[in-house]
């Protein structure tokens, strides 16, 4: 029997952009997703657009039942910034209105809140005035924030800046599969400067707004493994998780930079623009906890032909297809359970064991429907993905890492991005034309793992 720490969440993530719906209406304004949906939506996954979701703005009363119904004792979601701040700086009333409800309604199911400030969904207003790459968003961030704790604080104890920071500057300014698809790796670098600073006011506001409460931040985690023990494949995995775990992870949990992260930048002519004043900001984006999102490792090797300097980082770390590597068939990332073991000693002993959880973790399946019978749904495949990383975490807690939750992605199967519902994840099936939601087996299991506190 694996049995977990005593209060251990057991919940599931998921965001506004991703769930909500009303996207468009009741006194929102538009996100870059809505606009790029607007502008091209042969990008989007069979032309599905963030309106078309399963619709938590009006449906979320049922659904914080159905929560409770399989067994979460927490769950996070995000609150929509051009919702609550359509124009960046007048309150919306509606928006006010909607989220004290939402939030009161977990809570009437006796789920605790985890509240995120920014799940990629960058407002329309501040992306004409350039968006993260503008120095001004720092600044609006922070009023955001401080907008929010100001008008939700009494109802939520648990607070993020960001989902996955990371996922914005890669996805927007260096591989294209997020608005503006820009490919600039020193714009990227300039985004994720600033991105560090607006986590670090949004900090700041909350030790003044809301001293007795938590504030932490998710991150990405996709730990580098090296091809090889020989230097130029060790040094590559270094590099690789330079820019992929510690550069927000540091921040986050130290107050500065990682060590080396400016002299490579400086090397390769990358070195953002900052201000004299930025250290003293960053060392106050210091968080009470971590919150880690896994789904699979990164396999790296030397750079094959690289360019001195830098263009991509593909110059400083290359992909490696790793011969023994385990595919999820139905998404094709690499399934490596053993990762969240390795995760959780590095948080225990690089990290100064602060308390983390999993906020992340699950298995996205294409064309789910195909194990739709008779009104049910057969995911075993997601109960065996969740078991085996649950296993290995419960490995690393044993050995004193202070994990204190594992959150799965995600309740009900959502919409996401350039993908919208192709890859379905959640606990209940959501039919998109009804609205009718169906659980799946994992859910049933879910709900005895969360009475158990554990499983066999
Ligand atoms: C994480 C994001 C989520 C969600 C998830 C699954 O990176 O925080 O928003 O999208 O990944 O990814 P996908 O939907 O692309 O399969």
């Amino acid at each position: 029997m694996y049995t977990f720490p005593k209060d251990f969440w057991w919940g599931a993530a998921t965001s506004a952009p991703q769930t909500e719906g009303a996207s468009l209406s009741v006194g929102k304004t538009a996100t870059t997703w809505d606009y790029w949906f607007e502008q091209q939506p042969e990008l989007f996954y069979d032309q599905v657009g963030p309106t078309d979701t399963s619709m938590l703005y009006t449906h979320y009363k049922e659904d914080c039942k159905r929560m409770k119904e399989i067994g979460f004792n927490s769950y996070r979601t995000s609150i929509s910034w051009a919702r609550l701040l359509p124009d960046g700086k007048t309150l919306n009333p509606e928006a006010v209105a909607f989220y004290r409800e939402y939030f009161e309604a977990i809570h009437q199911e006796n789920i605790e809140p985890v509240i995120n400030l920014f799940h990629f969904d960058m407002p329309m207003w501040l992306m004409e005035k350039g968006g993260w790459e503008a120095r001004e968003s720092i600044d609006a961030f922070g009023f955001y924030a401080q907008t929010a704790f100001e008008c939700f604080g009494d109802l939520v104890s648990y607070w993020t800046t960001f989902n996955e920071p990371l996922v914005h500057v890669e996805c927007g300014y260096l591989y294209g599969y997020h608005y503006p698809a820009i490919v600039d790796f020193k714009k990227a670098i300039q985004v994720g400067y600033h991105t560090l600073l607006a986590h670090a006011k949004a900090v700041e506001a909350f030790r003044r707004v809301l001293p007795n409460k938590k504030i932490g931040i998710i991150l990405n985690i996709t730990p580098s493994y090296a091809k090889s023990a020989q230097a130029d494949d060790q040094k590559a995995a270094q590099i690789s998780n330079l820019f992929n775990t510690k550069s927000f992870l540091d921040p986050a949990v130290f107050g500065h930079v990682p060590d080396g992260l400016p002299d490579l930048l400086m090397q390769h002519e990358l070195l953002p623009n900052t201000k004299e004043t930025d250290r003293e900001l960053l060392a106050k984006g210091i968080v009470d906890f971590i919150g880690l999102n896994y789904y699979h490792p990164r396999r790296v090797q030397a750079p094959l032909a690289p360019n001195m300097p830098a263009k991509m980082p593909e110059d400083l770390y290359a992909a490696y297809d790793w011969p023994e590597k385990v595919i999820n068939p139905y998404r094709g990332w690499e399934i490596y359970p053993e990762a969240i073991y390795d995760v959780a000693i590095m948080m225990r002993d690089e990290y100064r064991n602060i308390p983390w959880f999993v906020s992340e973790n699950g298995m996205g399946v294409a064309d789910e429907e195909r194990f739709l019978h008779d009104q049910e749904l057969d995911d075993t495949y997601r109960i065996e993905f969740m078991k085996t990383h649950l296993a290995y975490l419960h490995k690393g807690i044993s050995e004193g890492s202070h994990c204190f939750g594992y959150h799965a992605w995600t309740f009900i199967d959502c919409w996401s991005w350039l993908n919208a519902y192709k890859n379905r994840y959640g606990f209940y099936r959501v039919d998109l034309k009804t609205q009718e939601r169906i659980l799946k087996k994992s859910g049933q299991w879910f709900k005895q793992v969360s009475q158990q506190n554990g499983f066999e």
